[in-house]
């Protein structure tokens, strides 16, 4: 109020005679945009707190707007994809999905982009909150070792993406550039007993799902929309066993799910579970109640809001299943409390469905600790061998649960009449070689296993070199089979032989 009659008196001194002529009401017409750091809205200042996935910054009960300063830096950094599968990425604070940001409508942003002296490549930040060219993309530019600053205001409420739009784009979000940031409306959001932090993403690399060490990025995979990895929170397994999100029966739950692509939509369900309210795309209005399965655009969002009526472990997918089960898009929510048997009565999960990701913790913490001792053995004597037999049964038993259990079953024990059994086959057990080539070229035709006739077909498996090496071994060594470790020099050699057949 002061500011505009300062600033009519003023005008008035200036251009008294067009003030006369013109309507009375222009006097009274504040000035477009206050100048900087004097707006009468703003009151205070603080800074943002940031939150790694899956969590989430607290609730904000303030009830005015202030200036809120967000200090975001950007690194390169190898971290894991998989068990035995490391990747270059490109991160914000370090993180993929980048660090939580939540601000109130009406705030004044100070935007702080560090770009880290290690880094090779420049980045910059396009947040979909922002009303400007380039969604601040224009103004972060920022080279290794430098830091870049501009300001916004979070003008409309929701829940926005932000990502790195540097060129070439596709290959800066495809490398895992980006994150959320929430701009939570003037009265706030209800109040709710949990909230997390989910986002779904695809990585393109050269080597297939699964194939080990540290994967370079596939421009063609990319174009060609094709991902090795479909992924939440930028990890095969992030929220999964020990790292599942946890609740309690009664509790309301919040989700903040993002889908960064570069490509592909995400069907986002969680099995067993029945979003009450969904606000879609990320916008503040609830647009929908009791949905099984909400769309989440490439570069958007969806809010969806569930209570807790039975304990269990519920499961995060991409309910376009592949991606869920054979390239990681798979999430857990366990859920502790009391049965309501009038509103679920059964088992809990599926051990079989899920394969290898119902075990507690999974196989992959298991694969990971059994390497990092057979590093430790090689350092200190090469007592090598059975330790490197023990991480081909566990990493096969992954493979098994992926590939063979289908038809083979969860115990090996096979279909009476339709598919022969791998436990206690005296068929497998009797020649390893003709079992690898077996799994490389499939196999038909009469076979005899334990006295019982089998006619049927199985397909070649697609697997690499190094996997068939890993499940054989696995079979061989599983319910009652004992055998030696299959090597992937043994794979190779057949595999070599097999295609001048
Ligand atoms: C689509 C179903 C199917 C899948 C998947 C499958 N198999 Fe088979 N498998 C069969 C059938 C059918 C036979 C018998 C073929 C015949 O009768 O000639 C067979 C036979 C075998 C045999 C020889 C017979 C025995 O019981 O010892 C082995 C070993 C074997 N499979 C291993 C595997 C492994 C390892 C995998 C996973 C990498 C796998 N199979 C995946 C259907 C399948
Ligand atoms: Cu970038």
């Amino acid at each position: 109020m002061k500011r505009t009659l300062l600033f009519s008196a003023v005008a008035f001194g200036l251009f008294m005679p067009v003030l006369f002529a013109a309507e009375p009401s222009v006097l009274s017409t504040p000035p477009l945009s206050a100048p900087k750091g004097s707006d009468p809205e703003i009151v205070g200042e603080e800074k943002a707190v940031l939150t790694p996935a899956p969590n989430v910054p607290p609730p904000i009960e303030r009830k005015h707007a202030t200036k809120v300063v967000v200090n975001l830096e950007v690194r390169e950094l190898v971290k894991r994809m998989a068990d035995g599968v490391d990747y270059l990425f490109w991160t914000f604070g370090g993180e993929v999905p980048g660090l939580f940001i939540r601000v109130r409508e009406g705030d004044l942003v100070e935007f702080h982009l560090g770009n880290h002296p290690t880094s090779k490549m420049p980045h910059n930040i396009d947040l979909h909150a922002v009303t400007g060219p380039g969604g601040g993309a224009t103004s972060s530019f920022t080279a290794p070792g430098h830091s870049s600053q501009f300001s916004f205001r979070a003008l409309n409420p929701g829940l926005f993406v932000y990502h790195c739009a540097t060129a070439p784009v596709g290959m800066h979000v495809g490398n895992g550039m980006y994150g959320l940031i929430l701009v939570e409306p003037k009265d706030g959001l209800p109040l709710v007993d949990k909230e997390f932090y989910v986002m779904q993403s695809e990585f393109y690399t050269k080597g297939k799902f699964g194939e080990e060490g540290l994967q370079p990025f596939d421009m063609e995979k990319a174009v060609d929309e094709k991902p090795s990895y479909v992924v939440f929170n930028g990890a095969v397994g992030s929220l999964v066993g020990d790292n599942a999100l946890k609740a309690n029966v009664g509790e309301r739950v919040r989700l903040f799910v993002g889908n960064a692509g570069p490509n592909l939509t995400s069907s986002f369900h969680i099995i067993g579970e029945i979003f009450d309210r969904v606000y879609q795309e990320g916008g503040m209005k609830l647009s929908q109640e009791n949905v099984q399965t909400t769309v989440v655009p490439a570069g958007g969002s969806a809010i969806v809001e569930f209570k807790l009526n039975v304990p269990g472990t519920f499961v995060l997918v991409d309910h376009a299943l592949f991606r869920a089960f054979n390239k990681g898009a798979l999430g857990m929510l366990k859920v502790e409390g009391p049965e309501d048997l009038l509103v679920y009565s059964g088992k809990e999960v599926d051990a079989t469905y899920l394969g290898d990701y119902a075990l507690p913790g999974g196989t992959n913490s298991r694969v990971a600790t059994l390497q990092s001792a057979m590093k430790k053995v090689i350092a200190d004597e090469p007592k090598i061998a059975a330790m490197g037999k023990e991480i081909f049964i566990e990493k096969g038993k992954r493979i098994y649960a992926q590939t063979c259990f289908a038809c083979h079953q969860a115990e090996g024990q096979g279909l009476p009449g339709v598919f022969p059994p791998l436990a206690k086959s005296d068929f497998l057990m009797a020649d390893k070689a003709r079992a690898i080539h077996g799994v490389i070229k499939g196999q038909s035709g009469e076979m005899v296993v334990n006295g019982v006739k089998y006619n049927g077909v199985m397909p070649p498996v697609l697997l690499t070199d190094e996997q068939i090496a890993h499940v054989l071994t696995f079979v061989r060594n599983a319910w009652g089979n004992t055998g030696d470790i299959v090597t992937v020099e043994e794979v190779q050699k057949i595999h070599a032989e097999s295609v001048n057949q």
